[in-house]
């Protein structure tokens, strides 16, 4: 694991770095473009509908990598949110810090165009495309910001790994009920065009219906397609759940649990799909 706690040479002390927007290339422009076309074209069907909202309100269809000044000013106009870039993934304290305070952190840096398809770290397309367009709902802004300050207290408990479980299966993987339809949310997801197929048309995953506990005990994946995904009925549920949960037991149970495994099923689960686990079997994509 990269050590991620040097302040990286040109960074503040809060790790944001310049966007700089003019020194983006035609080239790295053209890859945010050729990104951008390829998702839009593909999730109008599948995605939560305040996701196309949110793009709209940004004028993120606008060619080029969006110029955070401007995205900032309709982004803030909206929900109090703006976007700040930073060189990578910065420290666990210093994210919840940024999102406490309604600043969402962005890889300043875009994939090279043989990288199109997946990267470890995430990029400005991952991050804006990604994450920006539901801050600008109210609700799910307050879940990120919710979020924030509970990681901020969960990592002075040592509860950071159970903070980081709930991102990855609601911000990063997240899938919603939308009436009678599973739709995508999760930025992982609907950054990635193999994913925004596989989350809701492949027989392999397991769809489990969200519980915070479960999640919270829930093992992740960080290199392939996700073999569980957690769903939720409406963001205003998922901040339900989470803000008024009584987190002291669960913290509790947690530190007397094993941590539940990747692709596993509990009796408890609310199972919307059991999964065939082939894709994670066959190891198609590690
Ligand atoms: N840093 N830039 C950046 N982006 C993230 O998504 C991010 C991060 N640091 C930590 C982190 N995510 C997650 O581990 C949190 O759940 C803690
Ligand atoms: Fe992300």
């Amino acid at each position: 694991m990269a050590n991620i706690d040097l302040l990286p040479p040109g960074a503040a002390p809060d790790w944001t770095i310049p966007q700089d927007w003019g020194s983006y290339t035609a080239q790295e422009h053209a890859v945010w473009d050729r990104l951008f076309a390829r998702q839009a074209a593909m999730l109008p069907a599948r995605v939560v509908p305040a996701f196309m909202e949110g793009l709209d309100v940004l004028r993120m269809s606008k060619p080029g990598i969006p110029d955070f000044d401007e995205l900032n000013e309709r982004l803030h106009r909206a929900t109090g949110w703006q976007v700040v870039a930073v060189p990578g993934l910065v420290p666990d304290e210093m994210f919840f810090e940024h999102l406490a305070n309604r600043r969402f952190v962005a890889g300043r840096f875009i994939r090279a165009p043989e990288q199109l398809d997946y990267l470890q770290e995430p990029d400005i397309f991952h991050d804006v495309f990604g994450h920006v367009p539901l801050l600008v709902h109210p609700v799910f802004a307050d879940y990120m910001q919710a979020y924030g300050e509970g990681g901020l207290r969960a990592a002075k408990l040592g509860m950071i790994e159970a903070l980081a479980r709930l991102y990855w299966y609601t911000v990063e993987f997240g899938l919603i009920r939308d009436g009678g339809d599973l739709k995508l949310y999760g930025a992982g997801i609907v950054s990635s065009y193999g994913e925004s197929l596989f989350a809701l048309d492949d027989p392999s995953p397991h769809r489990i219906g969200f519980d915070l506990e479960r999640v919270m005990r829930s093992q992740y994946r960080i290199d392939d397609y996700q073999q569980n995904y957690f769903v939720i009925e409406s963001f205003e549920d998922l901040l339900r759940q989470t803000r008024d949960a009584d987190l002291g037991p669960i913290y509790e149970r947690l530190r007397s649990h094993e941590p539940i495994e990747v692709g596993a099923l509990l009796p408890t689960d609310r199972v919307l799909h059991a999964g065939t686990q082939y894709y994670a079997r066959s190891g198609a994509g590690a």
